[in-house]
């Protein structure tokens, strides 16, 4: 079943829901919100403070950091890019079987998004629901000159509680920390005791999320970097969205051609950076 639904604001979304689970999609950022596999928890979290206000991007889920992640070079641009904010246009929906329903969703270049970044293209969102959540971002330059690229798929994901968990996979790679500013190597699991922000390199295996109650793993391809985030106490004080207890259930593990990942994409080259939820 899709269906096409409002919130009492008038904040557009589809739902999504077949034998195998239900999603969530808001049209505004092509921000899926919401996915769960039917009696389980759902897998992304999502902050009960987030607004669902047109021109701010939703607070959890996925948001799609498009067509620069973290703050552009010119610092009056907002961070993380103008995708998440804007109308996306539904394309298509197609239940390819009971367990399986595929959603796509467009954004291309506009007056606004000109005054931004001046370059035409075209981004699609294939999203596949099923037992596992598939995220396919699809970049193309519809422009006559090259253009530079970063981007992530900034997953927030649902935690018992953050003394619970522990991240695996990225043993001995290098990392640069937004804290200390400092290049670093990483030694073992992640676990986290402090305010952490890193965008990690040379990813090349999937991630797992190890909770108490489940592990998550997340297959990534087109992407050699991920960032790793939980903004602890203090900064989740000072965040948007957010209740000041918010970052003991979530941690924000992302998909990314971020930093020295970037993607140059020459006139009519495209780029697929693409994530698998499994749990
Ligand atoms: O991906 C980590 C990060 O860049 C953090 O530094 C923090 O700013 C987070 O993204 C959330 O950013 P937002 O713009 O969504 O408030």
């Amino acid at each position: 079943m899709v269906e096409f639904k409002k919130r009492e604001n008038g904040f557009e979304y589809i739902e999504i829901v077949n034998e195998s689970a239900t999603a969530k999609i808001a049209l505004q950022g092509g921000h899926i919100f919401y996915y769960a596999q039917h009696d389980k928890e759902p897998l992304l979290w999502l902050s009960d403070e987030s607004e669902f206000k047109l021109g701010k991007a939703i607070r959890g889920g996925i948001p799609v950091c498009w067509p620069w992640f973290g703050m552009s070079e010119d610092d009056s641009l907002p961070q993380h890019g103008f995708a998440r904010t804007s109308m996306w246009e539904f394309i298509s929906s197609k239940e390819k079987n009971s367990k399986t329903t595929q959603i796509t969703l467009k954004l291309t270049h506009s007056k606004e998004s000109l005054s931004l970044w001046n370059y035409h293209f075209e981004l699609l969102l294939h999203v596949s629901i099923s037992d596992s959540l598939e995220v396919e971002l699809k970049t193309i330059n519809l422009d006559k000159k090259e253009f530079k690229l970063t981007q992530a798929l900034h997953s927030y994901f649902n935690i018992s509680h953050i003394k619970n968990v522990h991240i695996k996979g990225l043993h001995v790679k290098p990392y640069f920390d937004a804290l200390t500013k400092k290049q670093c190597l990483q030694d073992g699991d992640i676990y986290f005791t402090k305010e952490t922000d890193r965008v990690y390199q040379e990813v090349d295996k999937p991630i797992i999320l190890v909770d108490k109650t489940r592990d998550i793993t997340i297959k990534n391809e087109g992407s050699d970097s991920a960032v790793i985030w939980n903004p602890w106490i203090d900064k989740c004080k000072r965040m948007s969205g957010m209740s000041d207890d918010a970052y003991l259930g979530f941690v924000c593990i992302e998909t990314a051609n971020a930093f020295n990942d970037f993607i140059i994409l020459k006139p009519q080259e495209f780029h697929l950076l693409k994530m698998i939820l499994l749990s």
